[in-house]
């Protein structure tokens, strides 16, 4: 079932409004005025009923107070980064490590932030002591369930949306390999797994997560068929996470995102099914010229346009607090400045352009009446190699 995204964007919308008005009011009656601090990100969003979030890293980052006091200042959301998947979380067979994870679930909660959960079952970032062994179907079905009732059910209650499966789609035609694929089959795991999430945390939202799958391309169109085959077996499934992770190129023109981003949004709220941005950053080739940081603001714009303006879309998830916290430059040498925030936590373009954007969105254009165009003159669907590779 997919969560109403109405519910959460008036009421949140109703409180941020009104926490504006009466700033501005205090400040209009107040004599004489003081310089009022421009609003957050997170104020921003608030207002307009979205979820802003941002992964958030493990120890020592954590502890960095100028780390907790942006991220918590900018940002209404948090994921945790690496310390959920399985290698952090289930080292041994039978020994969890919860410590870090826990620890960002209470800065979380203690700063009035939800929290996403990254991830219950993926190929990469396994334990060795998985990925060794060999297992029969049973015992691999056991293996999975025991772990989704130890982590979501540690967690049940606090975390508003699970990334149940990340990433089972491979780059060509075969499910991408994982210890599940191999010993549960394919899809059956993913339906093992989303069922087993429903009686963990019968509260959070679960989620399909993958990449490049934001804008048209083959892959974009084989998760989609998964996913409906999912909802067709009635698998609890409520979203699916788009990561996107993107490149100062990846939107040709003003509009190409946003229009891309609502096509691929409107099919999953065809199947009921809600949308996140969950691991959003767009990567620029080192050094970062003032051309390619305004196009980066506007790819950033546009993503948020999108989400702003599609009805099953509430969340936007950064992959990072700021250019210091970014997945990119170790994977992809060569290209960084991807996030918000350079390395001092001083705004970027593409800051100002999101938080322009949050501040007074434009309205949703009416709907136009198109004549059907014949079919000699439908241009190729756009095909967009996905930025993330693996
Ligand atoms: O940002 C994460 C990085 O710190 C890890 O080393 C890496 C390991 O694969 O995973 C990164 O996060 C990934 C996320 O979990 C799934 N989507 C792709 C992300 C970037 O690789």
């Amino acid at each position: 079932m997919a969560r109403s995204r109405g519910r959460h964007r008036t009421l949140t919308s109703v409180a941020g409004s009104l926490a504006l008005l009466v700033g501005t009011v205090l400040v209009g009656a107040g004599a004489p005025a003081q310089a009022q601090p421009p609003p957050t990100l997170r104020e921003l969003a608030a207002a307009q009923g979205l979820h802003l979030g941002a992964a958030v890293a493990g120890p020592p980052t954590l502890a960095d107070p100028t780390y907790r006091e942006v991220l918590t200042r900018e940002f209404s959301m948090g994921t945790s980064e690496n310390d959920m998947k399985w290698g952090p979380i289930h080292p041994a067979p039978d020994t969890y490590a919860f410590a870090n994870a826990d620890a960002q679930a209470a800065l979380l909660a203690d700063n009035a932030m939800a929290m996403r959960g990254h991830n219950l079952a993926w190929h990469m970032q396994n334990p060795d002591w998985l990925t060794s062994g060999t297992w029969t179907r049973d015992e691999a079905i056991g293996l999975l369930e025991d772990h989704i009732d130890a982590v979501a059910g540690r967690y049940a209650g606090r975390i508003v949306e699970w990334d149940v499966v990340n990433e089972a789609v491979g780059l060509g035609d075969d499910p991408w390999p994982n210890p599940w694929s191999a010993s549960i089959g394919y899809p059956d795991y993913l339906d093992v797994a989303f069922h087993r999430a429903r009686l963990a945390d019968p509260s959070a939202q679960l989620f399909y997560n993958d990449f490049g799958i934001e804008l048209a391309n083959p892959r974009a169109d084989a998760v989609y068929d998964l996913v409906r085959g999912m909802v067709g077996r009635g698998v609890p499934i409520d979203g699916v996470g788009f990561q996107a992770h993107l490149s100062v190129d990846s939107c040709p023109t003003p509009t190409s995102c946003t229009d891309g981003l609502l096509t691929e949004m409107a099919r999953y709220e065809a199947l009921g099914l809600q949308v996140s941005i969950t691991e959003l950053d767009v990567a620029i080739p080192l050094p970062a010229d003032a051309d390619e940081l305004a196009r980066q603001a506007d790819v950033y714009r546009q993503v948020v346009l999108a989400c702003l303006w599609a009805p099953n879309c509430d969340t936007v998830v950064l992959w990072g607090v700021s250019d210091a916290h970014s997945w990119i430059p170790g994977f992809r040498p060569g290209w960084g400045a991807a996030l918000l925030l350079d390395e001092q936590y001083q705004p970027k373009p593409a800051y100002d352009a999101v938080a322009a954007l949050l501040a007074d969105p434009p309205a949703l254009p009416a709907p136009t009446t198109t004549v059907p165009a014949s079919p000699t003159t439908v241009a190729p669907a756009a095909q967009v190699t996905p930025a993330f590779t693996g």
